[in-house]
């Protein structure tokens, strides 16, 4: 997969009033240079609706596209890939409905998941939340910046720090060894999305990513 930075995922409840599409177009002008639709509330035609709409825009500014949780409407939109949790389908499986073409990224919460999901081949994990979150609804335990450091020492396939990050103590994730960040409500909550994501990524460059 092509490799990035600062992974903005839609959050529709933290921009009340403001269109989901203006949103995520500001994340793209800031710099973000991966988009997930998460959308736990609507139904199937709504969601696919949104994902047409996301691979749009994305598609228009060159950046990648990933569907959580379906499989299905991310085929039918077109989608660069699907982000999967420890209780959707199995990564082999997942691979043998998209096949080699499209991203699988899965979240995981210890190393030994991540380990698993870099055997099963997954092309990209998330390592959260590193923070406490009131993003997700059914969100386990903060992993702490203890499990970034083991990622990061460990795992050879991209990964991605999430979960209660914000400007404020990103730092403190980039410093346990994370590369590329994610986040939700920092980015979508802002008064300023596209300053927000260029703080983002000018801290991830100080900490050395190249
Ligand atoms: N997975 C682990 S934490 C999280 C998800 C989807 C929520 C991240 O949202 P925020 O607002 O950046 O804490
Ligand atoms: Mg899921």
């Amino acid at each position: 997969m092509r490799d990035f930075r600062l992974y903005a995922i839609t959050g529709e409840q933290f921009h009340p009033g403001r269109e989901m599409l203006t949103v995520m177009e500001e994340a793209i002008v800031g710099g973000a240079d991966i988009i997930q639709l998460r959308d736990k509330k609507s139904g199937k035609r709504v969601i696919l609706e949104k994902a047409k709409a996301l691979r749009e825009l994305t598609r228009k500014h060159g950046v990648t596209f990933i569907v959580n949780d379906h499989i299905d409407i991310a085929l039918a939109a077109d989608a660069d890939g699907i982000h999967l949790g420890q209780d959707d389908l199995p990564i082999a499986e997942a691979r043998k409905i998209v096949g080699q073409g499209k991203i699988i990224g899965i979240s995981t919460h210890r190393i030994e998941e991540a380990r698993e999901a870099e055997r099963e081949g997954a092309d990209y994990i998330g390592v959260g939340p590193v923070f406490p979150t009131k993003s997700k609804e059914d969100a386990v335990a903060p992993v702490t910046t203890s499990y970034v450091r083991q990622a990061a020492a460990e795992i050879r396939i991209p990964f991605v720090a999430i979960g209660g990050i914000k400007l404020h103590n990103v730092e403190e994730v980039l410093q346990a060894g994370a590369t590329r960040i994610c986040a939700i409500s920092e980015i979508v909550g802002s008064k300023d999305v596209a300053g927000t994501c260029r703080a983002f990524l000018s801290a991830i460059e100080k900490a050395g990513w190249r």
